[in-house]
């Protein structure tokens, strides 16, 4: 079999680069590890930014794949139980960002596709990638029935995450990786709760606290906790308990813990985001923590990247956009890591819980102060928020 190109990965980075590929006319595979079904659960990221959907808007994509309501650009950072309000659009001139659940992006994009007769191709395994630095690589994989298959390519799109198989297959020494521990735990949980009337980050000496919304009736919260703390130290009440104390909320509305997880906040960038006719995009080359909603959205912006410069490699012998592929893309990713390194230091130093002690505390607290008073820090905020600074 032969595709000119073959995605590993049917996540919002693997969807979105099979969906602009379908719209330049360049034919693709996509292999996915899981079921369509469980894939398609998978709630993690709620927002995509303004952005981002003003690339599905460029491609023609937006009206089909993007779900949720527009973001009414408001922030509530809450003090010590002291609400500030910021607009986190500023002004910007790009469309609002949507509140739209990853899972429905997830969906959406996976239903065009199948309705358009995309070739994706669910629960593969043994993916393995050979001839990379050749004009033809070749990607081998056995399908659910048992039988193995071989296709040949021009390029590998690997959009296989974090845990994948892609980034593995580049020799040792190739990739640097850049990791960063920020020391700081997290609990999230899942909550068929109210959503907030704005996305909510909570500062205090408790330690910080987040209600984001996920859908009309349900709501996304984070805890700072330990950062080897376990899901089962956090039983429903002391769950409730902590976010009321923390969100200084105490008739916050309760709800079924839907899912609950623990992880420690972390960063890491691969560079370069190529080997050969590889291109990693999205989490297989770079992690963000949710502080700024940055993840998909990288993943999203590495997606448009990819898929244009195929396209003129395809259709006007133009090889730059792959040659620049991964020095652009890393560009915005640093830009991205930084402000969420930013925002997440601000938020948990500001609570003086992380340990990192009073001076700390006092740069945090003085980075609010100037965000809540200064028009040109509320601007230059808005402009990371919604992904439309000029990087
Ligand atoms: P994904 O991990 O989503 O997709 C990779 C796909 O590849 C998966 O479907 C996997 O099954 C498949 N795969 C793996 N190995 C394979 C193999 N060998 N063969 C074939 N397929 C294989 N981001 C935000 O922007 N905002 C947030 O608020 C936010 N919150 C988050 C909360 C949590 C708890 C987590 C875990 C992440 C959060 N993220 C958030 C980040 C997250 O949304 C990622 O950035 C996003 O899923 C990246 O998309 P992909 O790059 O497609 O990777």
């Amino acid at each position: 079999q032969s595709a000119t190109v073959v995605v590993i990965g049917a996540g919002p980075a693997g969807l979105t680069v099979a969906a602009l590929l379908r719209r330049c006319g360049v034919d693709c595979v996509v292999l996915e590890r899981r079921s369509r079904a469980y894939v398609a659960q998978r709630q993690r990221a709620g927002i995509v930014e303004s952005r981002a959907v003003r690339m599905f808007e460029s491609w023609g994509l937006a009206d089909l794949v993007l779900g949720g309501a527009p973001h009414d650009g408001i922030l509530e950072f809450r003090v010590d139980g002291e609400p500030h309000f910021v607009d986190d659009t500023g002004g910007a001139e790009g469309p609002p960002a949507r509140l739209c659940p990853q899972q429905v992006l997830v969906q959406k994009l996976t239903a065009t596709l199948l309705a358009e007769g995309a070739d994706l191709r669910y629960e593969t395994a043994d993916v393995s990638l050979h001839d990379l630095t050749g004009d033809r690589p070749t990607v081998r994989y056995r399908s659910a029935d048992g039988t193995r298959h071989a296709i040949t390519c021009a390029f590998v799109a690997g959009c296989d995450g974090d845990h994948g198989v892609t980034r593995s297959a580049v020799p040792d020494g190739v990739l640097t990786a850049h990791p960063l521990d920020h020391g700081i735990g997290w609990l999230t949980v899942l909550a068929d709760a109210p959503p907030p009337a704005h996305p909510l980050l909570a500062v205090g000496s408790e330690g910080f606290a987040a209600h984001f919304p996920r859908g009309p009736h349900s709501s996304r919260y984070y805890l700072q906790c330990p950062p080897d703390d376990r899901p089962d130290a956090w039983p429903d009440a002391r769950v409730w308990e902590a976010l009321r104390t923390r969100l200084a909320d105490p008739a916050l509305t309760a709800g079924e813990i839907t899912d609950r997880e623990t992880f420690r906040l972390r960063s890491l960038v691969h560079d370069p985001m190529q080997y050969g006719r590889l291109f990693l995009v999205g989490d297989a080359a770079h992690i963000v923590s949710p502080m700024g909603g940055k993840g998909m959205n990288l993943a999203l912006y590495d997606a448009d990247l990819f898929a244009r410069a195929v396209r003129d490699h395809v259709r006007d012998d133009d090889d730059s956009g792959l040659r620049t592929y991964s020095r652009r893309c890393l560009r915005r990713v640093w830009s991205d890591q930084e402000f969420s390194h930013w925002l997440t230091r601000t938020v948990h130093d500001a609570g003086d819980d992380t340990g990192s002690g009073p001076f700390l505390r006092h740069l945090a607290r003085a980075r609010l102060d100037r965000l809540f008073t200064s028009p040109t820090a509320a601007r230059s905020f808005a402009e990371l928020m919604t992904g439309l600074d000029p990087v």
